[in-house]
């Protein structure tokens, strides 16, 4: 065992990477901006600075952990160093903390409480510059960047898109995309990632809440809301809960009271999706054509592929995603149902992802000009409009779904986990391969969250190659195999996110550092909790089929409702 000493306690060094994790192991938050163990280490932001015995001042992220060292996190010239630090970050930037959409989770004001910065030279002289509102998911503002880089690295190394950079030099350096362009003239996917990283207002999901107000507010409309798998085990974090609770209850209490006339579950939709996928999968895997299949439900996902891999979209599944699914079905049926006129129902989504906002603009999933799905809001977003009308979430009374777009099976709430997508479709393959019952409904092999999990699976006398991948850097990679010729995967699911939809960019920002771990546990505990397991088994869907499909998943009215096709 080896040894160092910080801040005069004795402390065993483990497997850490560098100085910086042993100290917030020690319990000792030392400030970053900068530093995310998943992201290269920049060591820009300056303000994990100790102090070493025979080395001097040094940045804790980039320090390697040795044996005998002797640390020192709080001497009063570090302290006085990052105060600096912060004072130079503040004074070159927009000081509109109170009207800011990261005010109470922005990092630069948590700091600067923290460390009792009470005052920020040179304010006066700041020259402002433009904001970027072009994205239909992400505002852009440049005058509240602090260039900690988080948010270059997380497009480069996570998604491997680089659709922004750093521009210009010395004072005038700025994070932007490409030529100074804007977001939506760029190769952008709109992911989010960049703003899940961003420690302040500078990249944030764009807010769209008023459009709700509105509605709710308009007697002559009807609104509607489906609520992603991911939310579930996310929004609670808003309101003091850990992350990971279950509180779908409370969630429906809450937008009853906030004036929702119906409330629904995308994860009904999933269902959908699985029973429209899978038998185009199998179609697919026996007549050995168009393998693998990729999903198609992550929208950041779909629009890689049509941008970087145009040649391999005929390997997409063909299936809109449930959001859309859910959209297209809610249209048909649900104005006979609820005796409303189209144009006086209003669909609204909760999504934990930006893309979504983008996906649910686009051309494919308009009726007659119109959108299926009138506005996507993410967990953030409708957490604001609970805070805002006062409700004690927390407190609540659970409430149950409205039917019958609030039945779910268990299958359909774990696509937002990586690997949920796969163990649904699983879930369903192994009944229809072999036409029995099957009782065992965990599929632990394609649980987990390595970067490309593998696994092969048979089914009676099928053998089934599986590889789960988030993060978009590693779909480019099983992109690659398959222009080489080196891919004989029979299914891929592609999440963009790593870790699945739990961590999408809409959802809350944690401090909890295992959070995506709760939050995925949350998932499998729900689908526990609920009387099914499998998407062949809820009966409201053979009922929509019945009613409104074609009777059958894979028929004509099935395909024109609940499919797509993509842009080259
Ligand atoms: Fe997802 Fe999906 S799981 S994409 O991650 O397929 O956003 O939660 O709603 O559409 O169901 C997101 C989550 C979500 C879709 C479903
Ligand atoms: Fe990059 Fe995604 Fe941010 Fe676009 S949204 S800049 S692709 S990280």
């Amino acid at each position: 065992k080896k040894y160092l000493t910080i801040d005069n306690r004795r402390v065993e060094i483990k497997n850490e990477r560098n100085l910086l994790e042993i100290i917030r192991r020690t319990g000792i938050d030392l400030p970053t901006f900068c530093y995310h163990s998943e992201l290269s280490i920049y060591g820009a932001c300056r303000l994990c600075v100790v102090e070493i015995e025979g080395m001097g001042i040094v940045t804790s992220c980039s320090t390697t952990p040795q044996e005998g060292m002797v640390v020192s996190t709080n001497t009063n010239e570090l302290r006085e160093m990052r105060k600096v630090y912060l004072k130079l970050l503040l004074a070159n930037h927009h000081q509109t903390c109170t009207t800011c959409s990261k005010s109470g989770a922005c990092r630069l004001q948590d700091l600067s409480n923290r460390l009792g910065i009470r005052e920020i030279p040179f304010s006066e002289e700041y020259k402002p510059k433009p904001v970027d509102s072009s994205s239909p998911s992400l505002i852009r503002d440049p005058n509240k960047c602090v260039l900690c880089g988080d948010c270059v690295r997380a497009c480069e190394e996570i998604q491997s898109v680089g659709a922004i950079d750093f521009a210009n030099r010395g004072a005038d350096t700025i994070v932007s995309p490409a030529f100074l362009k804007n977001l939506d003239a760029v190769e952008c996917v709109y992911c989010g990632m960049c703003a899940g990283v961003c420690p302040t207002g500078s990249i944030t999901p764009k807010f769209e809440t008023e459009k709700v107000w509105n509605a709710l507010n308009d007697k002559k409309k009807t609104v509607a809301v489906q609520i992603a798998p991911a939310i579930r085990v996310a929004i609670g974090e808003m309101f003091g809960l850990e992350p990971g609770e279950v509180s779908t209850g409370r969630l429906v209490a809450a937008m009853k009271l906030l004036g929702f006339d119906q409330v629904y579950d995308t994860s009904f939709a999933a269902d959908l999706t699985v029973l429209e996928e899978s038998t185009e999968f199998i179609d697919r895997k026996t007549k050995g054509e168009k393998l693998p299949l990729f999903t198609s439900c992550c929208p950041a996902w779909v629009k890689f592929a049509e941008q970087f891999y145009p040649d391999l979209l005929g390997n997409l599944s063909s299936c809109r995603s449930p959001q859309q699914m859910f959209g297209s079905v809610a249209r048909k049926t649900l104005p006979e149902q609820l005796n409303v006129k189209n144009e006086d129902l209003y669909l609204v989504s909760i999504m934990p992802c930006t893309a979504k906002k983008f996906e649910a603009q686009r051309d494919e999933f308009k009726t007659d000009g119109h959108r299926d799905v009138d506005v996507v809001l993410t967990t953030q977003e409708l957490g604001m409009m609970i805070k805002e009308a006062g409700i004690d979430f927390s407190g609540l009374t659970p409430e149950s779904l409205d039917m019958p777009m609030g039945f779910k099976t268990g299958a359909g709430v774990i696509f937002g986990v990586t690997g949920g997508v796969s163990e649904a479709v699983l879930r369903f393959a192994a009944e229809k391969l072999t036409g029995k019952k099957v009782a065992e409904t965990d599929y632990n092999q394609v649980r987990g969250n390595e970067d490309i999990r593998e696994t092969e699976i048979e089914i009676g006398d099928i053998k089934l190659k599986l590889a789960v991948v988030h993060g978009l850097k590693n779909a480019r990679k099983v992109a690659e195999m398959i222009r080489a010729g080196e891919c004989d995967y029979d299914f891929v699911e592609v999440m963009s996110c790593p870790g699945g939809c739990i961590a999408g960019a809409g959802q809350p920002f944690s401090k909890d550092y295992n959070y995506k771990q709760k939050r995925q546990n949350g998932l499998y505990v729900s689908d526990k909790g609920l009387q099914l397991h499998k998407s062949q088994d809820n009966p409201y869907l053979q009922s929509c089929y019945a009613d409104a499909l074609g009777g059958e998943p894979g028929s004509h009215t099935a395909h024109e409702l609940l499919h797509t096709k993509y842009k080259t």
